[in-house]
């Protein structure tokens, strides 16, 4: 692949983007995150890709489009896998709330972690802080090496952790600790891709997400030298099953980002809502802007997109 297909795959994110950015603040997460998924699975297609899905929607009998193992792209062009997550935050969309995206990336054949759905707990810093992380500490324990990886005091450091009831322990401990602390509702992917941008105000996100989103911000994290942790969080035996007919032998194994995305990746993603990363999608009079990263691995360049596209020459939106 000597192309750098990020720059095509923008085009996937933006349309998911300004698909689902009629749905914002509609009440309607269903039909947002349907927009998405249906301008993402229509613009795949249009991509020199021999891709198979392996982060998706779901199976094949839940998920009408975009389902785990669905082909996109077209045959005969380079074969790759394909992590998706048409609208990373469906309930922020719904509420016009900050930080929805839509988000992609793309692997060689085989090289993104299976992940079922489910929980993973995740830890993730920029390159900074690369390895200074363990998530097997204490959370203050990681704050303190991260500080001192950044050359400043605790203090200085804001974390992003989901508010969620199962955080309430990390919470008071990275208070005790003295960090400053982001309580999302809800998406921690773009957090743990703000993490590694410098000034994006976020230096770390902590806590139990979900297992796709942990390989799509890994696969970012990696473009971007930043340092990741995830591990697989299992709340029930049928669980264990699944993840074992995914491939999954050890439950209490710790992936780094390379183990959850390995090789050339290609990573996109576009603001739905406004968020510490992207800019949400604004429309004016005949069109809309839209704000996007794309980045690849194997040259590491990240590129921050503003498009404006005009809708009497795009007549689908
Ligand atoms: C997680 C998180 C996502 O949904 O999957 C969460 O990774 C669902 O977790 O970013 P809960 O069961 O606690 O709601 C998101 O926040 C949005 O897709
Ligand atoms: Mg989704
Ligand atoms: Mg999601």
């Amino acid at each position: 692949m000597d192309r750098n297909l990020a720059l095509e795959l923008v085009r996937v994110t933006e349309a998911a983007a300004l698909a689902c950015g009629r749905w914002v603040g509609k009440g309607d997460k269903n039909n947002a995150d349907g927009a998405a998924t249906e301008a993402m699975r229509r613009t795949l297609d249009s991509i020199e890709i021999n891709g198979t899905v392996v982060i998706g929607e779901g199976e094949m009998d839940e998920a009408p489009m975009l389902y785990i193992g669905e082909k996109v792209g077209t045959e005969g062009a380079p074969e790759v896998d394909i992590a998706v997550d048409p609208l990373e935050g469906t309930i922020i969309c719904a509420k016009g709330t900050a930080g929805a995206i839509t988000t992609i990336a793309l692997a060689p054949r085989g090289g993104f972690l299976h992940a079922p759905d489910m929980y993973m707990d995740k830890i993730a810093v920029g390159p900074t802080a690369y390895g200074a992380i363990d998530i097997t500490a204490p959370p203050k324990e990681n704050l303190k090496r991260v500080a001192e990886a950044k050359n400043c005091y605790i203090e200085d450091l804001t974390v992003v952790i989901l508010d969620r009831p199962r955080h309430e322990k990390i919470i008071n401990e990275v208070r005790q600790a003295g960090a400053r602390i982001h309580l999302v509702s809800d998406g921690d992917v773009a957090p743990a891709i703000a993490a590694t941008v410098a000034d994006s105000g976020v230096d770390m996100m902590i806590g139990i997400g979900g297992a796709p989103e942990g390989v799509l911000a890994a696969a970012a994290l990696k473009c971007m030298g930043g340092d990741m942790q995830g591990r697989l969080v299992f709340m029930s035996d049928e669980e264990k099953t699944r993840a074992k007919s995914m491939g999954i032998d050890d439950f209490d194994r710790i992936y780094t980002a390379e183990e959850m995305a390995s090789g050339d990746i290609f990573f996109a993603a576009t603001g739905v809502t406004n968020g510490e990363l992207l800019r949400g999608v604004r429309y004016y009079s005949g069109g809309a802007e839209t704000h996007s990263i794309v980045m690849r691995s194997k040259s590491r360049t990240v590129r921050f997109i503003k498009s404006q596209h005009q809708f009497d020459f795009k007549p689908l939106y």
